[in-house]
């Protein structure tokens, strides 16, 4: 098998041989830091109390709000001069957490990436244009660096700008794009209205990530584009990008398992969910020098997919990404994710490319508003029709989210865009 790293191809034992060695190394040098020499030694965690891989489970859990605890660098290792980077979340939900990187952090870091992306197909022969943020967001320099060690061509584009964006792609002849799904819809919308026919590009494939998204979704951005498009998903917290991966079977996305320990448990419990089951992934650095972090709940719900790919590779596959366990909204006692909404909407042919969910409350009770954008052409003057149209996306929502939201039909372009992640929901009801 043609790969960019042996460790690619392994089989479970070797993995998990690795895992349990790698663990022990991880642990002891995580005791360097201020924060897990207290937080372990208090468990009764050393090296070589760990026998086994399921023995994991005794170390507790870190928690965004212990790194936050930890500002700034309480959870390093190491001195200030052995660090050459640092990134922070993006900060979607709350303040910022600050990872530290070394040289060597850098380099795994970057030969993660490459493997994504070879893997899906990227060679040196290719031009990758990387549409995304740089600076503290770890997506933009995470790629970047993946795509240079593949010796490709690498355009650090940025975000935004949709017409430079294209005369990029054509004065280079870009094959390769890394861009966040929202945006993704948006540029192949306006790819689209522009009368420029897809095809006419030497763009094949894109590499989507950074937010949830649904199939539908993708399906869309692969039609938009003529593209394959690939899921990427990763945290500041385990490097950036470059944690799991979809290969071209397109049937969930492989965890660096030489890399990373994944665990998916029960958020209340912290037990492992059963075999398939949905939970909270649950993420060790294994090779991390500067800043280990061990057991991170990363509040992602998503399950093991069961079974073997079909491409030959043994790390475990996880699912597309449901969203955050803090995503999830409770409306008159019902549990609603925002990608159900997203499964729906996309369903339509008329619908557009962007859509907002809004809570709103009303003589004390919480309503759910849907903004959906309509498609230029079926935004007809005949009311019937758009009535007709409304009614059918409210019926179809309300048959999956189980209560009746209000949907109001939005011109094309009339939702504001992000330049990063998409912001899905806005809650509006009065504290
Ligand atoms: P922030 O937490 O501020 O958004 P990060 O850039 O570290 O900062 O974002 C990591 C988070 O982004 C993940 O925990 C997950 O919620 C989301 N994410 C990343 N990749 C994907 C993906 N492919 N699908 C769904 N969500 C993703
Ligand atoms: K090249
Ligand atoms: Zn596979």
């Amino acid at each position: 098998m043609e790969c960019f790293d042996r460790a690619e191809f392994w089989s479970r034992e070797e993995i998990e041989r690795a895992q349990l060695v790698r663990l022990r190394n991880v642990v002891g040098q995580a005791m360097r830091s201020p924060f897990y020499a207290k937080r372990l030694k208090e468990a009764g965690i050393a090296p070589e109390t760990l026998k086994s891989l399921d023995d994991v489970r005794r170390i507790p859990c870190t928690t965004k709000d212990d790194l936050r605890s930890q500002y700034p660098d309480g959870l390093n290792t190491l001195p200030q001069c052995e660090m050459v980077r640092m990134h922070a979340s993006s900060g979607t939900t709350g303040s910022p957490t600050v990872i530290h990187y070394t040289q060597n952090d850098l380099n795994l870091w970057a030969d993660l990436m490459a493997r994504c992306m070879h893997m899906v197909g990227v060679r040196r022969e290719d031009v990758f244009q990387n549409i995304t943020g740089y600076g503290l967001f770890t997506g933009g320099l995470g790629l970047h660096y993946g795509a240079e060690r593949l010796g490709c061509l690498t355009i650090p584009a940025g975000p935004g700008n949709t017409t430079r964006q294209l005369k990029i792609m054509r004065d280079f002849r870009t094959t390769v794009a890394h861009i966040i799904p929202s945006y993704a819809l948006y540029f192949g919308a306006a790819l689209r209205d522009s009368g420029e026919d897809a095809k006419n590009l030497a763009l094949r494939i894109a590499l989507i990530g950074a937010e949830p998204h649904t199939e539908e979704t993708r399906k869309r951005i692969e039609e938009l584009l003529d593209v394959k498009a690939y899921n990427s998903y990763g945290l500041s917290e385990m490097n950036g990008p470059g944690v799991a991966f979809e290969c071209v079977q397109q049937a969930g996305m492989h965890v660096w398992e030489d890399a990373f320990i994944a665990e998916i448990v029960d958020p209340d419990t912290l037990e492992p969910v059963a075999e398939g089951e949905v939970g909270e992934l649950v993420m060790t650095t294994l090779c991390r020098q500067g800043m280990p972090i061990l057991r991170y709940r990363t509040k992602d719900l998503t399950r093991f997919i069961p079974g073997e790919c079909a491409c030959g590779r043994h790390h475990r596959r996880i699912d597309r990404i449901l969203g955050r366990a803090d995503d999830m909204l409770i409306i008159k006692g019902v549990n609603i994710y925002p990608m159900q909404v997203e499964q729906i909407l996309m369903s339509f042919p008329e619908v557009g490319e962007n859509y907002q969910i809004v809570l709103e409350r009303e003589n004390y009770l919480d309503q759910i508003r849907v903004k959906v954008e309509i498609k230029e052409e079926h935004f007809v003057e005949d009311m019937r029709v758009l009535r007709d149209l409304q009614k059918r996306i409210t019926n179809k929502l309300r048959d999956e989210v189980l209560i009746t939201p209000r949907v109001d039909l939005v011109q094309n372009n009339g939702l504001p865009k992000a330049e990063g992640k998409a912001q899905r929901v806005v809650d509006s009801r009065e504290s």
